[in-house]
C-alpha cells in the first residue's frame, strides 16, 4: 500500500531535484502532494523551531500536514478523481487487459487500488505504466521511476516481480559473488567444453540511491548525474589498475562545454565496438518510459585503459558496469568485475539503491536483484538456420531449446539485433533475482554446454 513514510524517506538531494526541477513535461510530477507537504511543513517547522526553539512544535506540524494530506487523499479517492482524470488511459489499459493478456503490468493493474491513490501518486503510477499501454506488445510492460517506487507501489510491483521470476511469495535475495566452489574450483574454462576464446561480458545495472531513477530525471538532474558520476571516474583514471577515460555524448553541460564531448563518428565507432549503447530515443518501450527523454544529455561511458572495463551512464539504469575481453575462462571477466565493483563503491558519495527483498534496484523489474547479465557470443549454425535473416534475431528453434535450459538468445549487436549471417548468437541466463551472482555465471558455463550438445545433435 502507499507509504507516507517511504515518500518521507526520499532522500533530500533527489527531493531538491525534483522541486527545483524545471521540466515542463506533464508525465513527469515535480513533487507528490505528501513530498509537497512535507516541504511545506519543512518550512513552517524550521520557522516554528526559531522561535520556539521546541522539537516537539516542528513535529506537531508535520504531523498536521501529513494529516492533512490522508484526508486530501481520501476526499480524492471518495469523488473519483483519478478515475476521471486517467480514463482515457484507464480504458486504453482495460483493453489491453483483453487483448494482450501477456503484458505483465496492465495484468497486475488494478483499477479500485489505483483509484484508492492519491493524484500525485496516481500520476506517477501513470508513469510507471506508459510504456506498457503505449506498447501493448510489451512483455513486462512498466518501469520504476524512483528506487522506492517498488515498495511505495508494492501492492502492484510485488506480485508482478514475482510472476515473472517465477518466486514463491516469500523470496528474499541474497547477494553471493564468492565463485570459488562453481566450476572447477572457481575456473570456467570452454576449452574444456571444446571450444575456442570467446567474446565475453558480464554487466550488472546499478543506481545511485540519491537520484531518480532515468525516466523521471530531467535533463538538469541528467547532467548533475553526470557531473557526480564523471568526478568519481577520475578515481578509477588515477588508479593504474584502470586508467582510461569519459566519452560523453551531452552537447554541453548547461553551465558550459563539456569537456568530454565526442564526434558522431566515434560515438559511432564505439557502438559497432559494444563499447557504446545505441540510441535509446529510438526504443519505443524506453522513450514511452520517459528514460530516453532528452537524449543525448547525460548519456557517455567510461572505458578503462585495457578496454575490457566500462561503466555506462544514463542508459536504462543510471549505471551499467561491465567487463568484456575475448578468452577461455568466464570467471575471469567475472571476478574482475567484482574487484571494480568493490572499488566503485568504495568512492566517496557511491551509495548503490538497494532493498532488503530484491536486491539492487533497476529500472526494469526483470534486472532487479543482481541487475546482471552474463553473455557470451557463440556460434550455433544449425540451432539458428531459422533465424539467420531475421531482423530481430529471432530464432524459433534456436529458442525452443534455450527456453526450457534458462536461457535466452539475442543478436550479436544486443536486444532486438541480427543473428551473426555465421550463426553467432548472444547467449545468457534468464535468471537475475533470487538467484546468487556466482550461480549465474554458473548457469552460463553449463548453459553453454547444453547448447553445444543440441547443437551437435541437431
Ligand atoms: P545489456 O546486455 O546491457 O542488457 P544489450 O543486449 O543491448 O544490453 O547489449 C549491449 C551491448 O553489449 C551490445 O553492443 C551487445 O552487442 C554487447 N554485448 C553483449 N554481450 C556481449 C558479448 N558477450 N561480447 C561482446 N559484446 C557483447
Ligand atoms: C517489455 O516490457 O517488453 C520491454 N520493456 C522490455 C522488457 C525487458 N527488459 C529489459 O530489456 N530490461
Amino acid at each position: 500500500m502507499f507509504s507516507r513514510f517511504a515518500r518521507n524517506a526520499r532522500p533530500a538531494a533527489r527531493q531538491a531535484a525534483r522541486m527545483s526541477s524545471t521540466s515542463s513535461k506533464t508525465a513527469r510530477p515535480l513533487a507528490s502532494k505528501v513530498t509537497l507537504a512535507t516541504a511545506i511543513a519543512g518550512g513552517l517547522g524550521t520557522a516554528a523551531f526559531a522561535f520556539t526553539n521546541e522539537a516537539h512544535c516542528a513535529k506537531s506540524l508535520y504531523g498536521m500536514v501529513e494529516d492533512l494530506g490522508e484526508r486530501m487523499t481520501a476526499i480524492e479517492a471518495s469523488l473519483g478523481v483519478g478515475l476521471t482524470v486517467f480514463r482515457s488511459e484507464l480504458d486504453r489499459i482495460a483493453a489491453i487487459k483483453k487483448s494482450h493478456p501477456n503484458n505483465l503490468a496492465v495484468k497486475y493493474f488494478d483499477e479500485g487500488w489505483f483509484a484508492s491513490l492519491g493524484l500525485p501518486d496516481q500520476k506517477i503510477m501513470m508513469q510507471i505504466m506508459r510504456t506498457g499501454f503505449e506498447n501493448e506488445d510489451s512483455g513486462l510492460g512498466c518501469y520504476a521511476m524512483t528506487p522506492e517506487d517498488y515498495d511505495t507501489y508494492g501492492d502492484f510491483f510485488d506480485p508482478l516481480i514475482r510472476d515473472y521470476h517465477g518466486a514463491a511469495k516469500d523470496a528474499v535475495h541474497v547477494t553471493d559473488w564468492d565463485a570459488s566452489d562453481v566450476g572447477d574450483n572457481g575456473v570456467l574454462d570452454v576449452t574444456k567444453l571444446g571450444l575456442p576464446e570467446l567474446s565475453m561480458r558480464v554487466r550488472v545495472g546499478r543506481n545511485l540511491a540519491q537520484f531518480n531513477l532515468p525516466g523521471m530525471m530531467d535533463r538538469e538532474e541528467r547532467i548533475l548525474f553526470e557531473k557526480t558520476i564523471v568526478k568519481a571516474f577520475q578515481r578509477l583514471i588515477a588508479d593504474p589498475e584502470y586508467g582510461g577515460q569519459v566519452y560523453s555524448l551531452s552537447p554541453d553541460h548547461g553551465d558550459g562545454p563539456n569537456p568530454n564531448l565526442i564526434s558522431d563518428a566515434k560515438y559511432n565507432e564505439l557502438v559497432k565496438k559494444h563499447v557504446m549503447f545505441k540510441d535509446m530515443d529510438a526504443d519505443p518501450y524506453l522513450k514511452s518510459a520517459g528514460i530516453a527523454s532528452d537524449w543525448p544529455y547525460g548519456r557517455g561511458c567510461w572505458q578503462s585503459a585495457d578496454k575490457q572495463c566500462i561503466i555506462w551512464f544514463g542508459e536504462e539504469d543510471q549505471l551499467r558496469i561491465m567487463c568484456m575481453k575475448k578468452g577461455t575462462r568466464l570467471d575471469e571477466v567475472f571476478n574482475r568485475l567484482k574487484k571494480m565493483l568493490d572499488t566503485v563503491e568504495s568512492i566517496d558519495g557511491i551509495n548503490f539503491a538497494k532493498s532488503d527483498k530484491y536486491g539492487y534496484i533497476t529500472s526494469c523489474p526483470t534486472n532487479l536483484g543482481t541487475g546482471m547479465r552474463a553473455s557470451v557470443h557463440i556460434k550455433v549454425p544449425k540451432l539458428t538456420a531459422d533465424g539467420q535473416a531475421d531482423p530481430h534475431g529471432n530464432s524459433p528453434s534456436c529458442k525452443a531449446i534455450c527456453g526450457p535450459l534458462g536461457l535466452s538468445v539475442r543478436g550479436t549487436g544486443g536486444e532486438h539485433t541480427p543473428i551473426g549471417s555465421d550463426g553467432t548468437i548472444d547467449l545468457s541466463p534468464r535468471a537475475r533475482l533470487f538467484i546468487k551472482e556466482k550461480d549465474i555465471i554458473g548457469a552460463l558455463y553449463k548453459g553453454i554446454e547444453n547448447l553445444m550438445a543440441a547443437e551437435k545433435r541437431a
